[in-house]
């Protein structure tokens, strides 16, 4: 590439991921956010056992961990959330919301932490202060003036702990709405409805050990240098004895290459590196389903030769006969997909594929571990049905050293989903809360996120109440999400700081500002902690230290209780009583969950407990006791990969949270101060007749191509950026991706968006900058 020029903010970052360009992150961060005094308390108190839980990720800790285990991300995530800044009501009064609506999303949070309780003020266009009460009392009549409790929506993102998740689960259950958008919607979903369907449960089924004990590990689809930091600690382990990692990704990310870990001051003073993956391999964006069968159709081949040889085969024959039904269903699929298909949907050679299925093939005890990249396309379920199926052919789930890792995002998304935020209630559900409350709910399905907001567009739906989130820049769609947001008559937003959503007003709309992790609860019962659970179902206490930022500040759990109270005057739950000592709250979800055995006592314990994971055991918690190879449809079937145009993935930079954003830059990808940028391969680039440097339009092609104004949907004006990225695919930044993301576009089964399969076209920018 040597014609190509210089550009602002655009180089390429030579260094290790970690390493001493991590440290000096993290000393910015501190300095540009915290109080003098604030930062020590709260990042030495950080995943320990009296500490807070790292709001930053859902990856493990190691047992009994006694030393500050060192993360960036997790860093800037205290930070943000430790910040001195604050947006107190003068701020508000002095500046309306529709000005606020200038700013940008970066900007809104930076503002600083949250104070006062708001509410929007119509005749002065302002968000002004409110007693607690007046608050509880105006959302109570609000809600109680909807036509039906179904026509309420109940957001929660998954930050939230156990105890708040449950207890508004509880609210809204008896209220009478199974409307339960929740981020996990937009991120596991897939994880959520297809591994039950092969596995028998929604979760992954190794421990943090089962890393000390795998000959093989694959990363398939997920960046842990940026999102699940501690994990490198883990992979440079794995690496260091001489098992293989497999990576598989459109795009080179850093922190899947090489780590110099900041724990190692040997390490660190030396300059030494860790090689990480061992083999990385850039398909082509959403071409891992492909991927997939063609490594089975190997591993087939690889048998059967091995058998006609008199060798044993290499599938576990014992396992599938004991354990799996529908082994011969995705035998013959898989014979019947071609290998012309297989390399044209992966952008992976025929040698490739057969190269990562002999490593897989030749180890006893393989993990895979999967994360955005293989859940939020059209084929998102499918994808993960085909992990499954690849890993059950050799037995490798269930016992040591093997199994499945779907790397949850928010620190808590999965412990919500476990205490019963879900819009599809079952039988379970209904009789445990029953029997913990003494109310019953109609076991009718609700809402999930896309659904939630389809209902609010259509007018089906009035109120949305938001724990946590960013639902209107997080969601797909972000003209028709918007629009469809100021049609409601109430909104809540239990927040920390303040963004884009809390702006798209309704006829009555509320800012709750509460706790975060790091800060102090205290209740009637004294100082409160709150539980979580991880990735690999360990769930553990949590406790702030942190003297809180605003004495207005409630607890999640206590503001949740405050709305139950003020809307459910013929309520059969004890609200204060649960409140007041989150004790009581566990021994409820032990009740309606008995897999919580003992609750209070053990998260006493240091490092907490494993739920119990029947896969993990090798115990099938299907409807006819086994574990099923599913076949999906062909991989030529995908409705937004079968146009011939260009895939379009939106990805995580390393300077955001989400919707939150810290700074504009992306270290790893080499990009600083700016956001602007399409990542492309050079070929492609050509191909379009585009240089690295030129602004361009993104446009969607195919299906979902018009927007519900009748324009074609698009990206204008951003910088095209040569990137070693794979041919095929192009690759921008979340949220700003995402007005290209149709709310139809979805996998059909999870409805998980589609944001990571986006047919586009490229052309030199139309207007000028
Ligand atoms: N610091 C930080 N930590 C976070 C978050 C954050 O925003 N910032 N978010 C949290 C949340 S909610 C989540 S869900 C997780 C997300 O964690 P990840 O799953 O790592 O998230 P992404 O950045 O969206 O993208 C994952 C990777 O998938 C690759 N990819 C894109 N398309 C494809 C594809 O079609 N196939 C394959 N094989 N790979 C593809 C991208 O190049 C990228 O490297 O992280 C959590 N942790
Ligand atoms: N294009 C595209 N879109 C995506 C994705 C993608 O990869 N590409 N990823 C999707 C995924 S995986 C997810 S999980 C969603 C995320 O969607 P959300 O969970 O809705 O979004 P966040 O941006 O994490 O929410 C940030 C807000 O949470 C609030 N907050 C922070 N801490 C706390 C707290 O302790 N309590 C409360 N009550 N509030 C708090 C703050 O006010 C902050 O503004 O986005 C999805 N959207
Ligand atoms: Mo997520």
């Amino acid at each position: 590439m040597s014609d190509k020029p210089d550009l602002e903010g655009v180089s390429t970052y030579q260094g290790p991921a970690g390493g001493w360009g991590a440290l000096r992150a993290v000393a910015k961060a501190l300095s540009g956010q915290m109080a003098i005094g604030r930062e020590t308390v709260a990042l030495t108190r950080m995943n320990q056992p009296h500490g807070f839980d790292c709001p930053g990720c859902a990856w493990p800790d190691p047992k009994h961990t006694s030393s500050f285990e060192f993360c960036e991300n997790g860093a800037k995530a205290v930070s943000w959330e430790a910040t001195a800044k604050r947006v107190r009501p003068e701020f508000f009064a002095a500046n309306p919301v529709s000005s606020l609506w200038h700013m940008s999303d970066y900007a809104l949070e930076s503002l600083g932490r949250l104070t006062h309780p708001m509410a929007y003020d119509a005749a002065t266009d302002t968000y002004v202060a409110i007693e607690w009460d007046e608050a509880m009392r105006r959302i109570g009549a609000a809600l109680n003036a909807l036509p039906t409790p179904e026509a309420a929506e109940f957001y929660t993102s998954g930050r939230a702990s156990n105890e708040a998740a449950f207890l508004y689960q509880i609210f809204a259950r008896e209220f009478g709405s199974n409307n339960f958008p929740d981020c996990s919607n937009m991120c596991h979903e897939a994880t959520s409805v297809g591994l039950p369907q092969s596995i028998g449960v929604g979760k992954g089924t190794v421990t943090l050990e089962d890393f000390d004990h795998c000959d093989a590990l694959f990363c398939i689809g997920h960046n842990p240098g940026t999102n699940h930091p501690r994990m490198l600690g883990t992979l440079r382990e794995v690496a260091k004895r001489g098992v293989p990692i497999v990576a598989i990704n459109p795009l080179p990310e850093r922190g899947l290459e090489r780590f110099t870990s900041p724990q190692d001051p040997l390490e660190m003073v030396a300059g030494r590196e860790t090689e990480l993956a061992s083999t990385y391999y850039k398909i082509k964006c959403g071409g891992d389903d492909a991927m997939l069968k063609g490594m089975m159709k190997w591993l087939l081949e690889l048998d059967a030769s091995d058998l006609s040889h008199g060798g044993k085969g290499l599938l576990d024959r014992a396992f599938i006969a004991e354990h799996t039904v529908g082994i011969d269903d995705l035998v013959a699929d898989i014979q019947a997909t071609s290998w012309d298909a297989i390399t044209a949907k992966s952008g992976l050679s025929r040698e490739e594929i057969m190269h990562i299925a002999e490593i897989y093939a030749k180890a006893e005890r393989v993990i895979v571990c999967y994360g955005m990249g293989i859940t939020q396309h059209a084929h998102g379920t499918q994808n993960v049905w085909q992990i499954a199926n690849l890993l059950m052919l050799r037995g490798n789930i269930g016992r040591e050293g093997a199994g499945i890792c779907p790397l949850r995002g928010h620190s808590n998304v999965q412990g919500n989903r476990t205490v019963g935020i879900t819009e599809k209630p079952d039988d379970n559900l209904v009789k445990g809360v029953e029997k913990a409350f003494g109310f019953t709910f109609p076991k009718k399905h609700g809402n999930d996120a896309v659904a939630a907001v389809r209902a609010i567009r259509d007018g089906q739906s009035k109120a949305l109440i938001c724990l946590g989130g960013n639902l209107a820049v997080a969601m797909s769609d972000p003209d028709a999400t918007f629009a469809a947001m100021r049609k409601l008559d109430l909104a809540v937003h239990v927040a920390t700081k303040l963004n884009r959503s809390h702006l798209i007003l309704a006829k009555q709309s509320f800012i709750f500002p509460c706790l975060g992790r790091t800060e102090l609860d205290v209740q009637a019962g004294g100082p409160q902690s709150v539980t979580v659970e991880d990735s690999m179902s360990m769930v553990h206490a949590s406790e702030g230290t942190l003297e809180p930022a605003s004495e207005h500040l409630r607890s999640e759990p206590w503001i949740v209780a405050q709305m139950a109270k003020a809307t459910l005057p013929d309520t059969r739950v004890d609200w204060e009583g649960l409140v007041g000592n989150y004790d009581r709250i566990r021994d409820k979800i032990e009740v309606v969950y008995p897999i919580f055995a003992n609750y209070n006592q053990r998260i006493r314990e240091p490092g907490g407990f494993r739920l119990f994971v029947g896969a993990s055991e090798r115990k099938w918690l299907t409807p006819d006791g086994k574990a099923h190879f599913l076949v999906g449809r062909g991989i030529d079937e995908d409705p937004l990969l079968d146009i011939d145009h260009l895939t379009l993935t939106t990805i995580r930079s390393h300077d955001q949270y989400n919707t939150t954003i810290y700074s504009l830059n992306d270290r790893y990808r080499g990009i600083s101060g700016r956001r602007d940028v399409v990542f492309i391969n050079a070929a492609d680039l050509d191909a379009n007749g585009l240089r690295h440097g030129d602004r361009i339009d993104i446009e969607v092609v195919g299906p979902t191509s018009l927007g519900s104004d009748g324009q074609v949907r698009a990206v204008r004006g951003f910088t095209a950026v040569a990137y070693p990225i794979a041919q095929g695919t192009v690759a921008m930044y979340y949220p700003e991706g995402n007005r290209l993301v149709s709310l139809d576009s979805h996998d059909e089964q999870s409805g998980t968006p589609s944001y990571k399969s986006i047919p586009v076209s490229l052309k030199a920018a139309t207007a000028a900058a």
